[in-house]
């Protein structure tokens, strides 16, 4: 009697035991839709063009950016000037910044309406 009790309470605890592994893989999965997320987090930052700052123009308001593909604009990488939309862009980057940034088509040229510190 004594050892159909061991018995029952070893096979309980292997069932709680093999109870917890799909609690364990469904945490895992809980995990993915956070990690799917801050993927299209990255796809919508991947938008922007990612440049150098190689020039910064105070007084006419413009930067030099020897920039990567820019792919709404349909242009390939190259050095370029572009005017800023921001004036405070201006003071935010310096030369040798490394840069992420959205360029527009201008009425006067390409201007940057976004831009922040690329990691
Ligand atoms: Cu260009």
């Amino acid at each position: 009697m004594k050892t159909l009790k061991t018995i029952a309470l070893v096979v309980l605890a292997g069932a709680s035991f093999a109870l917890s592994l799909p609690g364990i893989a469904q945490a895992m999965d809980g995990s993915s839709p956070g990690k799917d997320g801050a993927t299209a987090k990255s796809t919508s930052s991947a938008d922007m063009a990612e440049g150098e700052i190689k020039k910064v123009d105070k007084d006419n308001k413009k930067l030099t950016i020897k920039h990567g593909e820019i792919k709404n604009l349909d242009m390939p990488g190259m050095t370029m000037v572009f005017q800023v939309k921001d004036a405070a862009m201006i003071d935010s980057v310096k030369v040798g910044d490394k840069v992420r940034f959205v360029a527009e088509k201008g009425a006067t040229g390409f201007v940057v309406s976004e831009i922040q510190a690329s990691k």
